[in-house]
């Protein structure tokens, strides 16, 4: 049994932060990680075209001058081994790695109520006793593939995105079918085209994507951003999503029809691109009117981008679906790849997959013969990392309970009934709407200055009251219920895994808003927490 002051679960970038802050403040702390090297969700998502679509500049962490100047960035959208690269350069140059174990699976965290500590369990049978659990689990960390009958008799080789082999996979000359076309999807396609002698893409949902614009990083470019690094880090803090994305503030009534094609063209071109295209109208996630503008626009691109009209029609999404309204996926070449003859795109929406059979995937309409099938499936996420650990609070009472109606908390931080234990980017705070590198670092410097003022104050068990959590709660779906986001159907709100409860999960009104009222949380006397 080892006993230590927190315990932090995950170690990825919140889990790598929040080490960090933990061993400076002089707690003893250490991170369990059952992956066998560190960096969370750039670990595990090594599938070929794997990058960021925050830009790496801002998907980077803030807290260290020395460390911005110092670390290189090649691309304006880091690849995932460059990020790999960059968490793990973090970890040695801070000396972290002393206090992250590998390979340790946390199974099972009881919350010891005599005690106020929480006891965790490995799944080798290890036990550790710490007066603060932190998970730092991540909101995409639990991939879900579907159910497909017969996939044990496929002869053929099958992958999932997130649970890519090592080494690799090489394509060539193969036939290959690739299922979902999220962001994860969207970005394999243009890679594995270049592989593969044939690519069959099998998509349920047309989702929009955007061109990313990504360009490498010349010396003298990098030298200029990093010469305004504090200026653009204060931008991004007060942007909503916790990078700079120079949101256009008119809506798109305020604007001549000619201003609003000048503005979405903009976006979509070199200047803009990737996420800004989010921020073409400023009430665009609201007014349905402008979304279709947008979503318009980007229909009509698509159609100029693919040749075959039949390919264009399946990958041009929907009149419900609003833009944004699913993540929208930024992308290097993926309409662009459906040129190629060997490319062919298939509607599972229209022809449901049947199962797998010994030589490949079958439909309703027709068997698809292939020698790989790789799985772009998703997640169950923001809640599916901590259900899946037998997590109980006050009185027994496990997260799968608490959580049956959907992801309850307070702040996104807390959940009432679990005290001493902290999420960090969880559901109910800005999280995957966010800059996660951002929003991660907020959380746990807030939770480092409440564990000081505990730590003044002779707190022992600190947790959330019921009615601070209903309110919060509320507020999450009141700020969701005035946005087009509930309108589809997406992982956000749980859609994507049978028998989710069907709710908004981050909170929508955004970074600078959230930060304002945790603040306030904290200056007045922790608000909404019990202390003792
Ligand atoms: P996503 O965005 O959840 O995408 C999963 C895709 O897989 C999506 O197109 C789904 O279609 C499709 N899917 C899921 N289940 C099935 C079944 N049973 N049959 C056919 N198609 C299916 O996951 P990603 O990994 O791409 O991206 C996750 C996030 O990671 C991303 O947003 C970034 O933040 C990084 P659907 O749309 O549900 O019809």
């Amino acid at each position: 049994m080892k006993e230590l002051d927190m315990l932090v679960v995950g170690a990825g970038f919140a889990g790598i932060y929040q080490l960090y802050k933990a061993r400076e403040a002089g707690l003893r702390v250490k991170v369990l990680e059952m992956g066998d090297g560190v960096g969370g969700t750039w670990f595990w998502n090594r599938y070929p075209g794997a990058r960021c679509d925050v830009e790496s500049l801002d998907y980077s962490y803030s807290f260290s001058r020395e460390l911005e100047e110092e670390w290189e960035w090649s691309e304006r959208y880091a690849t995932q081994a460059e990020i790999l690269r960059y968490i793990n350069h973090v970890v040695d140059r801070f000396s972290l790695r002393p206090d992250i174990e590998l390979n340790t699976k946390v199974v099972k965290a009881h919350f010891d109520e005599k005690a106020n500590v929480w006891e965790v369990q490995t799944e080798a049978g290890e036990v550790y006793r710490a007066r603060y659990l932190v998970m730092a689990t991540g909101g995409l960390s639990v991939p879900q593939r579907p159910s497909l009958e017969g996939l044990d008799s496929f002869k053929g080789r099958w992958h999932h995105s997130a649970r890519w082999p090592n080494e690799g996979v090489d394509f060539s000359g193969r036939k290959v079918v690739l299922i979902g076309t999220g962001s994860s999807g969207v970005q394999m396609v243009p890679v594995i085209a270049e592989q593969a002698s044939h690519l069959t893409v099998l998509q349920r949902t047309a989702n929009f994507s955007v061109p990313a614009h990504n360009v490498p990083f010349t010396p003298q470019a990098l030298k200029a951003a990093k010469a305004r690094y504090p200026e653009r880090r204060a931008m991004g803090r007060e942007a909503i999503t916790g990078q700079f994305l120079n949101a256009n503030t008119k809506t798109a009534a305020e604007m001549t029809e000619q201003e609003q094609m000048a503005e979405l063209e903009y976006r979509w071109r070199g200047a803009g691109g990737g996420f800004r295209m989010l921020r073409t109208f400023a009430d665009q996630m609201s007014n349905p009117e402008t979304n279709r503008l947008v979503a318009e626009f980007a229909r009509k691109k698509i159609h100029e981008i693919v040749k075959d009209p039949r390919k264009a029609s399946i990958l041009t999404p929907k009149d419900d679906l609003p833009f944004g309204g699913k993540r929208l996926s930024v992308d290097s070449n993926y309409y662009e790849t459906f040129n190629k003859p060997h490319v062919d795109i298939v509607d599972v929406g229209a022809e449901p997959l049947v199962c797998a059979t010994e030589t490949g995937i079958r439909t309703t309409k027709q068997d698809i013969d292939c020698d790989d099938i790789v799985f772009a499936t998703g997640f169950d996420a923001l809640t599916g990392a901590l259900k899946a650990i037998d997590l109980r609070g006050e009185g027994g009472l496990t997260i799968k309970e608490k959580w049956e109606q959907g992801p309850v908390s307070y702040l996104g931080l807390f959940i009432s009934g679990f005290p001493n234990l902290f999420v960090v980017a969880g559901p109910g705070s800005p999280s995957v709407l966010s800059n996660m590198v951002h929003s991660i670092e907020t959380h746990v410097d807030w939770i480092m200055r409440l564990l000081k003022h505990a730590q003044q104050h002779g707190v022992q068990r600190i947790g959330a009251t019921q009615e601070a959590e209903d309110a919060w709660v509320q507020r999450c779906a009141d700020e969701a219920a005035k946005t087009l986001y509930p309108k589809a159907k997406s992982w956000y709100m749980g859609d994507n895994i049978d028998g989710k409860p069907r709710l908004f999960m981050p909170f929508v009104a955004g970074v600078p808003l959230y930060r304002r009222i945790i603040e306030e949380v904290a200056s007045n006397n922790y608000q909404g927490l019990q202390m003792s």
